[in-house]
């Protein structure tokens, strides 16, 4: 079925009153109000989807699309309608194209499978590249060893940039698929999808795109990027764990083989055979995760209501704020400061290991991450064995740059 383009909001976000949406930012940690900086690694829920899902599981509660009941109905309403939301928020073209997932993780791992598995072998090659998540790696590689397909990887420069030029040279005829993250959870990198996606068509290869980190930030519109695949996280963009989503193009979705058998996928079972159901059942064996469905059906529409276009413009001043800042401290080092940034800072702190570093802040209330961030392979670029990360969302405000700054001070002042 086809939804048509869901209205954005515009103009100026108000962080600070934006927080008071987020019960679990309004609590003290060690004694000091939290400074939350680790949304990439997940970010926080507001009232609206809390909300949702009791609601949900107070009064809708059934099995969906298998009822005749009325709780069965109001479920599949429930259920059906989030991912409406989501189809109209990425502009997809349909909602055969959405297929619930466990996450940005499962969501990959079932493109490698259903489609590379059954149709990719020796001579066949797979491009990633050196800055993407564990999750956008692995799969392939387990791809590769069952199949004999060749893993390429497309390198990085010292700003955290892909080498475009190179990239393009390792596109080539056999080339099948090229899997590249929107924006890197380690770097910050916002990569440039839309040619990644040009090169990869002209030799007919199909793109997957690791949208874990972008869907939170920006607006995302996956006709206008062109990609063949999409694929993200509920727990990222406000919404619950235990979910996330693959766009599909249809057409490709409809040429590939079911990925999990069981209820709900099929259409007729004899002990002999079994035919499916449509897109995108075809892709959902067993009881969905209904309520995390309804409660990322309430994120799209807090993110819809505020407008990715809005919140990308705060983040960047937010952005340009935390790197001045962070710079006036001694011995800091920012890793990654490619042109096109989102508002991740990954650092180090000369003498100090980060997981001193993230304990000590820790003890000042402010939450940020360290260690490799699922990108071993880029700490082993930069040759650093994990950094420290402050990872923004449209809650964060100046004031908790600065706290994160003074107590990074502080950190200076005990360790170095
Ligand atoms: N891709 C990217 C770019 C990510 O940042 C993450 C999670 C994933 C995929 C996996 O998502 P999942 O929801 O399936 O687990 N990134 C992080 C992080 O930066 N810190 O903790 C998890």
């Amino acid at each position: 079925m086809s939804v048509p383009q869901q209205q954005r909001g515009t103009g100026q976000l108000d962080a600070a009153r934006l927080r008071q949406d987020f019960p679990a930012l309004q609590q003290q940690i060690h004694g000091k109000a939290l400074v939350y900086l680790d949304s990439a690694a997940s970010a926080q829920r507001p009232a609206a989807v809390l909300d949702a899902m009791d609601h949900y599981y107070r009064h809708d509660h059934a099995n969906v699309h298998r009822g005749v009941h009325t709780l069965s109905q109001r479920a599949t309403e429930r259920y059906e309608n989030a991912r409406q939301k989501i189809c109209r928020y990425i502009n997809a073209g349909s909602t055969a194209e959405i297929i619930f997932t466990r996450g940005t993780t499962e969501a990959i791992n079932l493109v490698a499978q259903s489609l590379g598995r059954n149709s990719f072998g020796p001579g066949d090659e797979i491009l990633i590249t050196r800055m993407e998540h564990h999750s956008n790696i692995v799969p392939w590689q387990l791809l590769c060893q069952q199949t004999g397909a060749t893993l390429r990887v497309a390198p990085i420069d010292h700003h955290g940039q892909l080498k475009m030029d190179e990239l393009r040279a390792l596109i080539n005829e056999q080339t099948r698929l090229v899997a590249v993250g929107h924006i890197s959870n380690a770097l910050g990198t916002i990569n440039p999808v839309k040619d990644i996606v040009e090169a990869a068509h002209a030799v007919n290869a199909v793109v997957l795109v690791d949208g874990a980190q972008a869907m939170p930030h920006m607006s995302v519109d996956v006709r206008a990027l062109d990609c063949d695949f999409y694929a993200f996280s509920g727990h990222k963009m406000f919404g619950p764990t235990g979910i996330g989503v693959l766009y599909g193009r249809e057409a490709l979705l409809e040429q590939m083989p079911p990925w999990q058998g069981g209820g709900e996928m099929i259409r007729e079972v004899t002990m002999e055979h079994s035919s499916f159901a449509d897109l995108p059942a075809k892709f959902e064996a067993g009881t969905p995760a209904i309520a995390e469905a309804v409660g990322l059906g309430a994120a799209i529409d807090y993110l819809a209501e505020i407008g990715p276009e809005t919140i990308a413009a705060y983040e960047a001043e937010l952005l340009s704020y935390a790197t001045a800042r962070l710079g006036e401290i001694e011995g800091l080092e920012i890793v990654g400061d490619a042109e096109h940034k989102a508002s991740v800072i990954s650092f180090t702190l000369a003498g100090a290991h980060p997981h001193d570093i993230g304990t000590i802040v820790d003890n000042e209330g402010v939450a940020i991450r360290t260690g490799h961030h699922c990108a071993m392979p880029v700490m082993d670029f930069f040759n650093v064995p994990a950094t420290a990360r402050a990872s923004m969302a449209l809650y964060n405000t100046t004031a908790d740059i600065d706290a994160l700054v003074d107590a990074l001070k502080k950190v200076r002042e005990v360790l170095c």
